[in-house]
């Protein structure tokens, strides 16, 4: 080492040495909102905020240190909420400059929201991106989808030149595959931002080709994706799983990835799915196409009906398909929420006594995601109490209680102000914090208590820059964003920055990818730093619909809460209109009950193992796996 150089490593040691640790929401805080900061070796010590002129305008003392588990380290919160002037500022932390730039502003999420909502527009399948919407990441039209081929296991048994149109509908993530199941709760997390703060989005501009036209763009995006939804509705209401080629594609740019794709499985997920997703839809779109709303209405009705009457057909990955199964969805979960959203769009009784079970299942209330549904129906049912029965109001409400107040608990001497904890940090753990906010956001609603609206700030915080990686997870937006998404057309484009606007799943303490990354980036290493920004990871650093969503459910509720000082009116909604749709089936015309995928019975005096298949039929396996006649 040279003089020079020793000199200059001293110099950069001795600076991280004083130099306070700032870990920082990197984009922007809202003017009337919650502002905080994590820093590490600061109790005690002021930290001085001073604007772009160099004029300090708030000091506060940081507090004590606290823990906070994921992290595997402790940090003073720092409250800067005071500083309520719009505007740049610098940290300093005991007089040393410290972090990232803090903006302050009344559109602060403003960027974020539209940013993740165009990822949608990036996403979309059997279109180019033209210029004018999509700048650099301009790309051809991919997957026209217009001859579909059907797998056998959605039960047709033509010939395989037999196909149909299943064009448009978004990616589903890195992949090019297009799942119901997931679409249907990306979906539904969309139209809710929508139909909950329709001032805002009404006249929010995401720069789409329908920008021009008479429909708020957001609502233009996700008919993109409904479209597509109505074209995977079989003949006799059913609805396939999937619609993906039989092997993940190449890393390559999607016009290049032209492996047939197949309609693949049909059953009961995707089935009550479609249901409710078509069910909220056809009211949401009514004040806009009252034909294409009808569509959507019937079409939920006629998924319904399938589904009721094929309680058996449970999806199963085919043997010969190896793309995203999003298998195991609990169906009593999708049952509720199919029943509840077309409850509130027909006011048929029918769908009530489903409805009714909410009362025993209250205390099952667990954080939703693609494989639960139960919170949406909640979601749905407390917010509408001029629809629903008192009492099952009361239910829903308590389970948003059960799961928001738990956040909060576990705000309590929380060093870094974020409301995970390590049991979050599996596949897809950003979706979680923005999924929590989603929770958070609903109690919000219901009571207008800050403390709800804070913790998902909080989260927001976390995903955009306040974790021990000091790593913004959204593409394109902070000081630090991640770059190296595992997402293919990122990949294949030649273009250094990822598509902007796309949430990283995150940190993953159980590393799946570790043997494709031949990096365990998981040891040894605290939960909320289990992450690899490297496009191998697609356990940690892949991007998908359904983790947007609810991110940009957040920030857009968030944003558009306290940019027009109002949070949804749950008295301004329009009551069921439906009521002449047909096939709505009494409940005692038909009623099997849903029998499990596989269980053990006995037959003499032992036992075996029954699998039931997608059609109903049934095999026998002994304890040790050997088929049985
Ligand atoms: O989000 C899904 C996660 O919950 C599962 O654990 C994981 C493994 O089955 O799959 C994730 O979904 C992927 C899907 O199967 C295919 N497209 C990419 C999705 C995100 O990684």
């Amino acid at each position: 080492m040279t003089f020079k150089n020793f000199f200059l490593a001293t110099a950069c040691a001795t600076s991280t040495l004083f130099a306070a640790t700032v870990f920082q929401n990197q984009v922007g805080f809202l003017t009337g909102g919650l502002k905080q900061i994590a820093v590490l070796d600061a109790a005690g010590k002021d930290v001085v905020f001073k604007d772009s002129a160099g004029t300090e305008v708030l000091s506060v003392k940081a507090p004590e240190a606290q823990p906070w588990e994921p992290a595997g380290k402790s940090a003073s919160l720092v409250d800067f909420s005071e500083l309520n002037t719009p505007g740049t500022y610098t940290i300093f932390v005991n007089g040393e400059e410290a972090g990232h730039p803090v903006v302050v502003s009344d559109n602060a999420y403003e960027g974020v929201t539209k940013g993740s909502l165009k990822f949608f527009y990036f996403q979309r399948a059997s279109t180019a991106l033209e210029e004018e919407y999509a700048g650099i990441y301009a790309r051809a039209a991919g997957h026209p989808d217009t001859a579909v081929r059907y797998h056998a296991s959605t039960g047709h048994t033509t010939s395989v030149d037999s196909t149909f149109n299943g064009s448009k509908g978004w990616y589903d993530a890195g992949d090019y595959g297009k799942y119901v199941v997931n679409s249907g709760i990306t979906t539904y997390t969309l139209l809710q931002l929508y139909q909950q703060n329709k001032a805002y989005f009404d006249t929010l501009n995401l720069n789409i080709p329908e920008s021009k036209n008479e429909i708020p763009d957001i609502l233009d995006e996700i008919r993109w994706n409904l479209d597509w939804m109505l074209s995977m509705q079989d003949a006799d209401g059913g609805v396939f799983h999937k619609l993906t080629t039989k092997q993940f594609a190449g890393m390559v740019m999607p016009e290049k990835a032209t492996a047939a794709r197949f309609a693949i499985g049909k059953g009961i997920e995707a089935s009550w799915n479609f249901a409710a997703v078509l069910a909220l839809a056809a009211d949401i779109y009514t004040p806009f196409d009252k034909d294409f709303a009808n569509t959507c209405a019937k079409a939920a009705v006629k998924a319904r009906w399938w589904a009721y009457t094929h309680p058996t057909a449970i999806y199963e990955q085919p043997k010969d398909v190896g793309t995203g199964s999003y298998t195991d969805a609990i169906g009593w979960t999708l049952k509720l929420w199919g029943n509840a959203e077309l409850f509130r769009i027909t006011g048929d009784k029918v769908f009530t006594d489903s409805i009714h079970t909410l009362k025993i299942n209250r205390k099952k209330a667990t954080l939703q995601s693609w494989s639960n549904s139960l919170m949406l129906e909640a979601f749905t049912i407390a917010t509408n109490p001029e629809i629903f029965e008192a009492a099952d109001v009361d239910s829903a409400k308590a389970m948003i209680f059960t799961l928001a107040d738990n956040y909060i608990a576990s705000l309590e001497n929380n060093g870094f102000g974020v409301a995970m904890t390590n049991n979050d940090f599996y596949w897809g753990s950003n979706s979680i914090a923005a999924n929590k906010g989603m929770v958070l956001i609903h109690a919000y609603i219901l009571t207008k208590e800050d403390k709800y609206l804070q913790a998902a700030i909080g989260l927001v915080d976390y995903m955009l820059g306040r974790n021990p990686l000091d790593k913004s997870y959204l593409t394109g937006y902070g000081v630090n964003p991640v770059m190296s998404p595992h997402h293919r057309i990122s990949q294949a484009d030649g273009i250094e920055a990822p598509v902007p606007g796309m949430l990283s799943g995150g940190p993953n303490a159980s590393a799946n990818d570790a043997g494709t990354c031949r990096q365990d980036y998981a040891k040894g290493k605290p939960p909320a730093e289990a992450y690899y920004d490297n496009s191998c990871s697609f356990a940690s650093n892949e991007v998908a619909i359904n983790w947007n969503a609810p991110f940009a459910y957040v920030v857009g509720s968030i944003q558009a809460i306290l940019a027009t000082g109002k949070a949804y009116d749950m008295s301004s909604k329009s009551k069921a209109t439906y009521t002449d749709l047909e096939s709505i089936p009494a409940k005692k015309t038909i009623f099997k009950p849903v029998s499990a995928r596989n269980r053990l019975v006995v037959k003499g005096n032992s036992l075996r193992l029954e699998m039931t298949g997608m059609d109903g039929t049934k095999k026998y396996y002994d304890l040790r796996g050997k088929k049985l006649r």
